[in-house]
């Protein structure tokens, strides 16, 4: 627990990539997996025959693909899984629970694959193994116990492929429940609901392709320089013909402002590139405020919008112009931190073009009023018409590289009544039709007792939620927790009263089924569907795909034999084929090298599937924080060293923040103004409804970010994250803005 005591700060850097992000991936790579295994596998990554990279869901470029598609967070994320260490049980016979407890989530990440099943029986402290028979046995025996189907929780994280997700919820809504929270709940809800809504479809509207008919680039909430690296790449050959890109961020964050290529470093092109053309530092959770303020200055420029397409495409503009034109430069300027002058400067580029894709991420979904950030950057997209042709469009930036798939196979608390009629027919069963649990409403119900079971696919549900001691309490409360995985993390050591770990095949493994070696599909951020083979020795023989152990369940619970699917996958994908809209011929399509785009009816026909057929302005007030004059609002942050809740590393290399996570960023002039120092350690308390929550021992860093505002780490600060505290109309915890104070120490 001790890692901080080397903590060093130096300069924020000025460029992103390079050889820096050469030799940073090839150390890690070589380290876990040593150098031969490290060479071959990163060959595979992200290639038509090899297997999808583990790490974000930016798609690969089709006919671009140079021989080694990766980037450094990508190698780490292969590295990661692809490590030689090995959790064995002998490990679990040496480290009982409580000891494991005091470990960091870096420390435990580290120690490697999980290799066995393994049980813990109520009242031990320490994990033995069992076998993957009793294993489906006991999960069966306490599924058919409950007094409801719905006393179950069954998680999914968005690694998951296609195959896995199908069966995985039909196996949930046979078994009787909706109860599917997953890690987008958390994520990309907002989008999907904004979207569904204003546009009628929930997912983005571009393609990789319209990145080289852009004028103008609107990167807003976003970090890609580190959570999407291989976007640089598409923003430098955008930067180069001359496109415009925006970033709108309180941080100016080293991938936005320069790059260079680590595939160029060697070459001629190898100088870096200016990326960012405009930046604008937004205070946290002041979006609405500077969009509303670049709608106004664009509203009073003639031909500022584009009107034949309002016309004819959408509604509410009336209603809309009205509210902006009423809105005051004095509280748009207050709110968003950002002077009138540059905001006017802003919305001449915007207006100036002809093609605008605007891409977000987190910056924006995990706010009270995240959806309505959402609503206002389609608004400015409606305003210029930029949906249906080359170059413009919404992009929400997703996170794990097949949470969007995830979704589309019907992982969802919330499925359309059309989805379910499909599923039923094709499996003759009656699915539930009643809303399942969301992830903040699961939580809630296993705290309350109305939950006794919770059952993951994947992911790390007590360090990547909300209010992390009342999520513990939540999980103690289960009678069996139980989760699918392939490294050792918190989850597994946060435990109900008997606790299974299910150690299940990773991405770049050989997976061979009776009819011999499987793929998987997963879908990228823009719908693009395509295949993903492993082709490395798992890291055990006692591991199980996730398509097989979802298989396993449905024969101890449902007493049904799915084995005919699991021999090959071409079976499942099949049955996927008559159920979900667009993967028609799905076993043949799945083939073409490249895979497959599915329909989307904004980007393809203009076609806006609303209720009245028609796409929706829609008008938000600016939020007002009146924070008291010791509070700060805190945003919870990736550094570069980490994927959500593993760490792979101590540093956050682009930020100059080295060897220590336990930091606070705040304003130079805010330290000396409110009686701090720099490098003071402080205790952060929130203050919500009048309740006191507290993370100890930070370290203060200056740094450049406005006023009032602050940013800490995740998953260290999600103690800080009420679990009340969520986004209106799609429930994500609000990790973005959370209003905390300083605690001196002694
Ligand atoms: N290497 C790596 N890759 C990843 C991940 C990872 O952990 N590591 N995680 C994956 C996942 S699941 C996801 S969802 C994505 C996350 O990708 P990001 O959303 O890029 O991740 P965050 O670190 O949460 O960064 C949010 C950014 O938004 C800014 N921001 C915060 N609050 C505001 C605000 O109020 N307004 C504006 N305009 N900006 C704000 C922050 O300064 C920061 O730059 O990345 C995916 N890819
Ligand atoms: N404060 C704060 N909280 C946040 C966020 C934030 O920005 N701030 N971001 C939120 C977001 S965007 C997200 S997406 C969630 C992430 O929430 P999760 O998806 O639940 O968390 P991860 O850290 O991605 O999960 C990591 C674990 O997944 C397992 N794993 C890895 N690969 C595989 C695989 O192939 N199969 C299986 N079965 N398991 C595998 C490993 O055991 C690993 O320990 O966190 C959310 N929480
Ligand atoms: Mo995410």
């Amino acid at each position: 627990m001790n890692e901080d005591r080397n903590l060093r700060i130096s300069r924020p850097g000025e460029v992103a990539g390079g050889l820096s992000a050469v030799t940073s991936a090839l150390k890690m790579s070589f380290s876990q997996m040593g150098m031969l295994r490290a060479a071959s596998t990163l060959l595979k990554v992200n290639q038509k025959d090899g297997f999808d990279c583990p790490g974000c869901a930016w798609p690969d470029p089709d006919d671009r693909r140079s021989m080694v598609e990766f980037c450094e967070n990508g190698a780490k994320a292969v590295a990661e899984e692809a490590t030689r260490k090995r959790v064995t049980p002998k490990f679990f016979k040496e480290w009982s629970l409580l000891a494991l407890a005091e470990q960091s989530d870096y420390w435990l990440g580290g120690r490697g694959r999980l290799t066995h099943p393994m049980y813990l029986p109520s009242g031990t402290q320490h994990y033995q193994p069992i076998s993957w028979e009793n294993a489906f046995a006991l999960i069966a025996k306490e599924l058919k116990g409950l007094a409801s189907p719905n006393e179950a929780i069954f998680y999914t994280s968005g690694r998951t492929s296609n195959e896995a997700a199908f069966l995985y919820q039909l196996f949930v809504r046979q078994f009787g429940t909706n109860n599917l929270p997953d890690c987008s709940n958390m994520c990309h809800e907002s989008s999907g609901v904004a979207l569904s809504r204003t546009i009628g479809s929930g997912k983005g509207s571009v393609t990789l392709e319209d990145f080289d008919h852009a004028d103008c680039i609107l990167v807003i909430g976003q970090n890609p320089g580190t959570n999407h690296p291989r976007m640089l790449a598409t923003l430098q050959t955008a930067a180069r013909r001359g496109c415009k890109i925006i970033s709108i961020n309180p941080l100016a964050e080293t991938g936005l402002k320069r790059f260079s290529h680590p595939q160029e470093v060697m070459g001629l092109l190898g100088k870096s590139t200016e990326l960012a053309t405009h930046h604008l530092p937004v205070r946290i959770n002041g979006d609405v405020a500077l969009l509303k303020g670049l709608h106004k200055s664009l509203m009073e420029k003639p031909n500022f919008a584009n009107l034949a397409f309002i016309q004819k495409h959408t509604e509410g503009f009336e209603a809309f112009r009205d509210n902006i034109l009423m809105e005051s430069w004095e509280k748009i300027v207050e709110q968003s931190g950002i002077e009138e002058e540059k905001i006017r400067e802003v919305a001449q580029v915007l207006a100036d073009s002809k093609a605008l894709i605007c891409c977000w991420a987190m910056g924006l979904t995990q706010h009270l009023n995240a959806v309505a950030n959402i609503e206002e950057i389609v608004n400015l997209l409606l305003l210029g018409g930029h949906f249906g042709r080359p170059g413009a469009g919404a992009c929400p930036v997703r996170g794990h590289s097949n949470v969007q798939g995830d979704r589309t196979m019907g992982i969802w608390e919330k499925p359309s009544p059309a989805f379910l009629a499909a599923l039923g027919k094709e499996f003759q069963f009656t699915p539930p039709s009643a809303h399942g649990y969301d992830t903040v409403e699961a939580i809630q119900a296993m705290h309350g007792g109305k939950a006794k079971v919770f059952f993951a696919m994947g992911g790390n549900f007590i360090s990547a939620c909300p209010d992390t001691e009342f999520t513990a309490q939540a999980l103690k409360q289960c009678r069996l927790t139980v989760h699918v995985s392939t490294k050792l993390n918190r989850s597994h050591v946060v435990t109900g009263k008997e606790a299974l770990i299910l150690p299940c095949l990773g991405r770049t493994e050989r997976d061979i089924q009776a009819r011999g070696p499987q793929f998987v599909s997963v879908e990228n951020s823009m719908g693009v569907v395509h295949s993903s083979q492993g082709r490395l020795e798992p890291a055990s023989e006692f591991l199980k795909s996730e398509p097989a152990i979802v298989a396993g369940l449905a024969k101890a619970v449902l007493g049904q034999d799915w084995d005919f699917l699991i021999e090959d996958y071409d079976r499942i994908r099949g049955r996927i084929a008559n159920v979900v809209p667009g993967f028609e011929n799905f076993p043949e399509r799945i083939q073409r090298a490249g895979g497959f785009a599915l329909p989307h009816p904004v980007r393809d026909r203009l076609e806006f599937l609303t209720d009245t057929g028609k796409a929706k302005f829609t008008v938000h007030p600016i939020p007002e924080w009146k924070l008291e004059p010791d509070n700060f609002l805190m945003m919870t942050l990736r550094t570069h060293d980490q994927y959500n809740t593993t760490i792979y590393g101590l540093d956050d290399r682009y930020r100059g923040i080295l060897k220590g996570r336990r930091v606070v960023l705040v304003n130079p002039q805010d330290i000396r103004d409110r009686g701090f120092s720099d490098a003071q350690i402080v205790n952060l308390v929130s203050h919500f409804e009048g309740e006191i929550r507290r993370a100890e021992r930070f370290q203060i860093v200056s740094y450049e970010i406005p006023r009032g505002c602050i940013a800490t780490y995740f998953p260290e600060t999600n103690v800080l994250v009420p679990v009340r505290s969520y986004a209106e109309g799609s429930q994500t915890p609000t990790s973005k803005s959370i209003v905390v104070s300083f605690e001196a120490l002694g």
